[in-house]
């Protein structure tokens, strides 16, 4: 791409005051002369030029710049504007663009922006400031609504509500971050606003350093700036917000259908070495009978922390050692970081110097900087050769057998943590510097390297694990939080961190379980294990010098709390596959903060409150602090079940919650349906051929869409998969299996339906009566008392004859009625 912007400052219609006015506050100005285009209108003032696009009937994309052509960010939007009706009305001071559900209002004294939805409500408004720079710096200052939310912006730490504060994205090496620092290692622009006028969404789509504020150190407006290029926001607008994150994930892509054994536990440690202990510690989980898949290689796999190289001593023959490793049903994860050693007898560096691959100075010389290995070059990422170049180089790790990814050190991190800004980069043709790149930097690393994944290995899902990323990180990779803390205080911020980036399109994304710096405690490791059995990834890290921390670490009493919670975990795969494949398709989040189903409930974003989230769109899990005993915690709206009991419980309330290191807070939603296998060790071997269903009365009903395919492999977008949509309707009683859609047959048999909750039962299949069953039901094993006289005996929870049906689970639809 050719770029032929010109600053209109060297204009000779410009007015010379401006021309070195880069100190103040330079509005947009009047709009002088504007046009209708295909897809929405542009103009211009003395300084600046507009441009409006209808991207969708809910998305509106603005943008202003100082120079004649705007400039847009290659790596983000993925889809072109659709072509939708608009109108466009003119008034004497403003324009009104109007689209089904959104009205903008264009003030032409000022440009600047009034949105409305289609009742007329004002969902977001312009302070008079507008768009306006100051040299190069852009801003759009908005209005503070009354009684205005902000929520998501991706990885960021603090409240649920982010009014009050402002963030920086600038992409961050932060060691042992803390839980009110910013930035960290991922950013995206893109936020939720929700007052009592409704909610709306704002995406900027610049990669330059920005600075969001929501209201910080000032009563007037909330604002975003770029640090340079153009302002170049979409607005979003729908009537929910669920609809808003789908539309964003429209623009910015969603995630690939991650193989299943991704979804399984993965172990890690910094670093597992030498063979002998990775084996060691593989053998253990299956010793122990506690269910995992994956197994991670840390820096010190590697020669002299050269990516590309096996150290030779430490792993002697990598191909056997990953084969008897899948023998066990173990998946093998590597890291890669960045930093290629600049050494001469090393061929990567010599390959990047000879084809040019790297990162320079503005002067043609390679930029170098220290990491793990020393002085190291960097793959500019953001060149296609160097793209290409790094997905040849994969080869290496995938003939040894290696399954997945793990991109480290990607903001890119070094010594000094101040890459400077002068260097350059290609971005993809259109030659950026430093400041522009950085923050795509990591994402492009992310997509290398899937990229390289695909190509050795075309039969395989890719799986790619990284720490950095921008807005559409999600189409190339899951994320992770980077090195948190083992404490209390970090294991609620990492939820809230995953639970905002899966508000911003990132739904594969986990912590370090355990913290990463530091030693957890007993009690401590074993809440985090069963909070993070409802994180989307599920992965226990820690950091070099510290005590081991796998789950039998921390004595029996934690190693029957993990493997219960792991076993669970492992229970519940046909509902995470399920739901894994849901959010393929709308982009909407494993782990919901309640913000996006009850944006308008004062109380959930309470800071007792605001850590709480449905899983799968059915769990309310309500993490606290392991000392808790008692908790509360606050039911939103409806009927809730407490899962191990079947409790009911009226929502709209605060409730006291006995939680017991043994059993997290969780509550399934009153008409909700989920599926459950019997456990497995690992995700390669089969359960047993029981579906188990489980239906929750309610007065509100609910469909859960159960998928199936082979759980690896691209087939299942040939139609190589299973999909059935599950109805219950509390109104007739009854509960529809839909007929299976695609080519695959179910890996299940018969259907086990347990229902709960319901007080007179008179089951039919299709027509025949059903043999009504009961039996004791339990979703976690009793806990041993190890001590002959403890303190306190351990709860154990129990649903007490729990009614069910069987049947066989046929491909025809299958209506079950009398439920009621
Ligand atoms: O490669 C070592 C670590 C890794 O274990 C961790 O997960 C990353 O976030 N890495 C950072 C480098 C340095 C850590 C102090």
């Amino acid at each position: 791409m050719e770029f032929n912007h010109y600053i209109r400052m060297n204009d000779s219609s410009t007015p010379t005051t401006n021309s070195r006015n880069s100190f103040r506050h330079q509005p947009f100005g009047k709009v002088l002369e504007w046009n209708k285009t295909p897809d929405g209108l542009s103009g211009s003032s003395d300084f600046a030029n507009f441009k409006l696009t209808v991207f969708e009937t809910g998305i509106v994309r603005v943008q202003a710049s100082r120079f004649e052509s705007f400039e847009s960010n290659p790596y983000s939007v993925v889809v072109q504007p659709k072509s939708i009706d608009f109108g466009l009305e003119e008034f004497q001071d403003k324009l009104i663009l109007s689209t089904g559900i959104l009205r903008v209002e264009i003030n032409l004294q000022s440009f600047s922006l009034a949105f409305f939805d289609q009742n007329g409500k004002l969902l977001n408004q312009d302070d008079s400031f507008g768009v306006a720079w100051i040299g190069s710096e852009v801003t759009a200052y908005k209005k503070l609504q009354q009684n205005e939310k902000f929520i998501g912006l991706g990885e960021k730490t603090g409240n649920l509500n982010r009014f009050g504060n402002a963030y920086t994205h600038w992409n961050t090496d932060y060691f042992a971050y803390g839980v009110g620092d910013d930035p960290l290692y991922l950013s995206i622009p893109f936020y939720l606003g929700a007052h009592n006028q409704g909610h709306y969404g704002i995406f900027l789509d610049n990669t330059h350093k920005s600075l969001f504020n929501f209201g910080a150190s000032n009563n007037r407006f909330a604002s975003f700036s770029a640090e340079d290029g153009d302002m170049d926001y979409y607005f979003f607008h729908y009537p929910s917000i669920s609809e808003i994150i789908t539309a964003y994930t429209w623009l910015t892509g969603r995630m690939q259908m991650p193989p299943m054994w991704a979804l399984g536990f993965q172990q890690c440690r910094y670093s597992y070495y030498p063979e002998s202990e990775v084996y060691a510690v593989a053998q253990a989980f299956r010793d122990k009978k506690m269910p995992a898949d994956v197994i991670y290689l840390d820096i010190h796999h590697m020669e002299a922390y050269k990516v590309f190289t096996f150290d030779g001593e430490k792993f002697s023959n990598p191909k056997a050692m990953i084969s008897r490793l899948k023998e066990k049903g173990f998946k093998v994860v590597v890291i890669l970081d960045p930093g290629i050693k600049t050494e001469e007898s090393y061929s990567p560096y010599r390959e990047g110097l000879a084809q040019g691959l790297f990162v320079n100075y503005p002067d043609g010389q390679t930029y170098e900087a220290q990491v793990w290995p020393g002085w190291c070059a960097f793959p500019d990422f953001t060149n296609p050769a160097t793209r290409s170049w790094w997905e040849e180089k994969m080869a290496f790790y995938t003939q040894a057998g290696v399954d997945g990814f793990w991109t480290d050190m990607n903001e890119p991190a070094s010594w000094g943590q101040c890459t400077p800004n002068l260097l350059e980069f290609d971005f993809d043709g259109e030659k950026a510097s430093h400041r522009k790149a950085r923050n795509v930097f990591g994402m492009q690393m992310a997509r290398s390297t899937q990229a390289g994944a695909s190509k050795q290995n075309p039969e395989k899902r890719p799986f790619v694990l990284t720490r950095s990323g921008f807005a559409g990180i999600q189409r190339f990779a899951a994320a992770w939080t980077g090195d948190n803390v083992a404490s209390e205080e970090h294991m609620l911020a990492g939820i809230r961190l995953v639970n905002s980036l899966g508000m911003s399109g990132v739904s594969f994304a986990g912590y370090d379980v355990g913290g990463f710096a530091g030693e957890a405690s007993k009690g401590l490791f074993a809440r985090w294990m069963s909070i993070a059995a409802f994180s989307p990834l599920y992965r226990a890290h820690s950091m070099i010098n510290t005590k081991d921390a796998e789950p039998w670490a921390f004595g029996e009493e934690v190693e029957e709390i993990s493997r219960n919670y792991l076993n669970f975990r492992y229970s519940l795969l046909p509902t995470l596959y399920s739901a894994f494949y849901q959010s393929t398709q709308n982009g909407l989040p494993l782990a919901a903060s309640l913000a996006i189903h009850y944006p308008q409930d004062e109380t959930i974003y309470q800071s007792a409150f605001q850590n709480e989230y449905l899983f799968c769109a059915t769990f309310l899990v309500a993490p606290i602090e392991s000392f808790r005993e008692i908790s509360k915690v606050y039911l939103p709206q409806g009927e809730w079940y407490y899962l191990y009991t079947d409790q009911k419980h009226q929502g709209g309330q605060i409730i006291y919650q006995d939680s017991p290191l043994n059993y997290l807070p969780a509550y399934v939603q009153a008409g909700k349906i989920f599926a459950q296998q019997s456990p497995t060790q690992h995700t390669g071997m089969a359960p047993d051929s029981t579906l188990i269903l489980h239906l929750y009365r309610g007065s509100t009903g609910s469909t859960y869409i159960h998928y199936e395919d082979a759980g690896e492999g691209l087939d299942y977008l040939d139609g190589e998969f299973l999909s059935r949509e599950i109805q219950y309707e509390p109104e007739n009683g009854s509960l529809k299996i839909e007929k299976a859609k695609g080519q695959k047959s179910s890996q299940y048999a018969q259907i086990r339906l347990f229902f709960h909750g319901f007080e007179s039962l008179n089951p039919q299949v299709n027509g025949t009566k059903q043999d009504l069953k009961s039996t004791d039901f339990a979703f976690l094993d009793k806990l041993t008392e190890f001590d002959p006289l403890p303190d306190q005996v351990h709860p154990y929870f129990q649903i007490k004859q729990l009614p069910y049906i069987e049947f066989a689970h046929t491909a025809a639809e299958l209506e079950i009625k009398g439920l009621n």
